[in-house]
């Protein structure tokens, strides 16, 4: 239905090892976490391959796609090239035929946005906690998986900021808004 093969080509064809490992991985953590919140396993399975579809390509090639496809950058996110993956990647996908809730979850699986999906909190979640992932704290964000998005959401746009906070790096409008939403509805 969503033409797997065709994207496990590109993706394999575009990514170094560990970035087609990464993805193969996202897209399966991506297909159970659909499973468990009642999202469509087979769309969160292709979100999860795809999303970093253009994670390696060059600032020049970054930017063809944004003038060719009519998108502005922002101040904040012509300073932050670890975004541009996921905004580039989004249109780059619409070759595919993917329906418009894939193209955004790939669009905003970096930062987050106010108002996520199911199918965005999905792919946001096993971005962090797939199986290629070691970082200190990976068990803590795979038990709040367990309970629940917003939980594990909570703790991992925690340690974005404070990470970019740390580096003196911009943070996005959409991550802050997320982090914000997310803080509220836990405080009722
Ligand atoms: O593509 P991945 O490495 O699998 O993961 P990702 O797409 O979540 O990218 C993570 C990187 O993006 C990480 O180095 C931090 C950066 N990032 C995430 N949110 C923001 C950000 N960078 C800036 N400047 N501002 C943000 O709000
Ligand atoms: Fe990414
Ligand atoms: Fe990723």
């Amino acid at each position: 239905m969503y033409n797997e093969q065709a994207v496990l080509k590109d993706i394999r064809e575009r990514l170094s090892d560990f970035r087609y490992y990464h993805s193969l991985e996202v897209a399966k953590s991506a297909g159970k976490l659909a499973e468990k919140y009642g999202c469509d396993p087979e769309k969160a399975y292709i979100a999860g391959l795809s999303h970093d579809v253009l994670k390696e390509l060059s600032e020049e090639e970054y930017f063809k796609i944004f003038s060719e496809s009519g998108i502005s950058l922002t101040a904040v996110e012509k300073s932050a090239p670890k975004l541009w993956h996921a905004m580039a990647g989004a249109e780059y996908l619409k070759k595919y035929g993917f329906s418009e809730d894939i193209i955004s979850a790939v669009r905003y699986h970096t930062t987050g946005k106010e108002g996520m999906s199911l199918l965005e909190k999905i792919l946001f979640v096993a971005d962090f906690i797939s199986l290629d992932r070691s970082y200190n704290g990976v068990d803590d964000m795979r038990k709040r998986a367990e309970i629940s998005l917003e939980y594990c959401m909570e703790e991992g746009l925690r340690f974005t900021i404070e990470e970019l906070a740390a580096k003196d790096l911009p943070i996005h409008p959409d991550t802050v808004a997320c982090y914000n939403e997310i803080l509220m509805i836990k405080r009722g």
